[in-house]
C-alpha cells in the first residue's frame, strides 16, 4: 500500500504573515471587527479612522508589528496621502484594501434633508473611497491583490429617508462593478459587500447620538453583527486566487425587501 505523504506542519500565522490589509473605518463596527479578525489570523493590518483612542485598542491587542494605525479624517486628501506616505516599511506592500469607512446622516425625506449632511456622506462614502482606491491601484495590480468595498442593500433597495445615503451606496456598488471590468486580466479581485441591517454605531451616528432610537431599531430584529461581516470579508479575501465573489448581499433573516407604494388621488 502506498504511504500517505503528510506535508510538514506550518502554523496558521506563518502562512499568513506576509499579507497586509488596509481597513478604513477600523475604529468601530464592521471595520474594527474586520481589522481584528485579519490581525488575529496573522495578517498585518493598517487601520484608518478618526478616533485614535479606538485604533490604539487594536495595537494594544495585537502589537505594533501586526497593526499600524493612522488617525485622520479620510475626507482630507492631504492627510490620506501623508498617512500612506508614512507607512512603515513592513506595512508598505498592501494585498487587500477594505473600503469600509462610511456613514449615513439623517433619516429625513429628501425635501427636508440637510444639504451639509448630504455633502458629508458624499465626501466620505464616495470621494474619499475613490481617492484611496486610486492611490492604491498600482500596487494592488502589481501584487495581484484585492479590493473589498462595503456598500449596502440601500444601494439597491430604496427606502424612505435613504435618499443620498442610498445614492452613495449605489455609487459604491456600480464603482465595484466597473472596477472589475477595468481590472480585467490583472488578477486583482473586487468584491462588493452589501449588508442589510447591522447593529453597530451606524444608527447612533445617523441619529446624532440617539441611543433610544438605535436600541428601538434593533430590538427583536436579531440584526447582523460586526463579526458576521468580518467573517464574510475574511471568506471572500481568502478564497483560491481564481475565484472572485463579485457581489454579496447579506441580510438578517428578519429583514426582507418589500418595495412599492401607491399614493391615491395625489
Ligand atoms: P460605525 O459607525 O460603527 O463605523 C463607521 C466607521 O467609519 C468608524 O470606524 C468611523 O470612524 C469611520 N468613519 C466615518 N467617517 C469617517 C471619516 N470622515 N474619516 C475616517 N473614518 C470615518 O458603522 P458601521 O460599521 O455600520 O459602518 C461601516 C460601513 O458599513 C459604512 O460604510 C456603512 O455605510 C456600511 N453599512 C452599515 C450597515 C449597518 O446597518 N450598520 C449596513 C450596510 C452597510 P471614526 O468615527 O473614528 O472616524
Ligand atoms: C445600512 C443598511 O438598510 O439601514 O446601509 O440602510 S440600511
Amino acid at each position: 500500500m502506498q504511504a500517505i505523504r503528510v506535508a510538514p506542519a506550518r502554523s496558521y500565522n506563518a502562512r499568513m504573515t506576509q499579507k497586509t490589509a488596509l481597513v478604513t473605518g477600523a475604529s468601530a463596527g464592521f471595520g474594527a471587527a474586520i481589522a481584528a479578525k485579519f490581525a488575529e489570523r496573522g495578517w498585518r493590518v493598517i487601520a484608518f479612522a478618526r478616533r485614535a483612542d479606538r485604533l490604539a485598542q487594536l495595537v494594544e491587542r495585537f502589537g505594533k508589528e501586526r497593526v499600524h494605525t493612522a488617525a485622520f479624517d479620510i475626507r482630507d486628501e492631504a492627510a490620506l496621502r501623508a498617512a500612506l506616505g508614512a507607512l512603515p516599511d513592513n506595512f508598505r506592500n498592501i494585498d487587500l484594501l477594505v473600503n469600509n469607512a462610511g456613514l449615513a446622516l439623517g433619516t429625513a425625506k429628501a425635501q427636508a434633508a440637510d444639504l451639509a449632511q448630504w455633502r458629508q456622506m458624499i465626501d466620505t462614502n464616495i470621494t474619499a473611497l475613490v481617492a484611496l482606491t486610486r492611490a492604491l491601484l498600482p500596487q494592488l495590480i502589481e501584487r495581484k491583490g484585492a479590493i473589498v468595498n462595503i456598500s449596502s442593500i440601500s444601494g439597491t433597495h430604496p427606502y424612505t429617508g435613504g435618499n443620498v445615503y442610498g445614492g452613495t451606496k449605489a455609487f459604491v456598488t456600480q464603482f465595484s462593478a466597473n472596477l472589475r471590468v477595468d481590472l480585467h486580466g490583472t488578477g486583482v479581485r473586487v468584491t462588493n459587500v452589501e449588508p442589510g441591517m447591522a447593529e453597530t454605531e451606524f444608527t447612533l451616528v445617523r441619529t446624532s447620538g440617539d441611543q433610544a432610537a438605535s436600541d428601538k431599531l434593533y430590538a427583536g430584529a436579531h440584526p447582523i453583527t460586526p463579526q458576521d461581516i468580518a467573517e464574510t470579508v475574511w471568506w471572500v479575501a481568502n478564497l483560491p486566487p481564481h475565484l472572485d465573489i463579485t457581489r454579496i448581499e447579506v441580510m438578517p433573516v428578519s429583514q426582507s425587501a418589500a418595495g412599492l407604494q401607491v399614493a391615491r388621488d395625489a
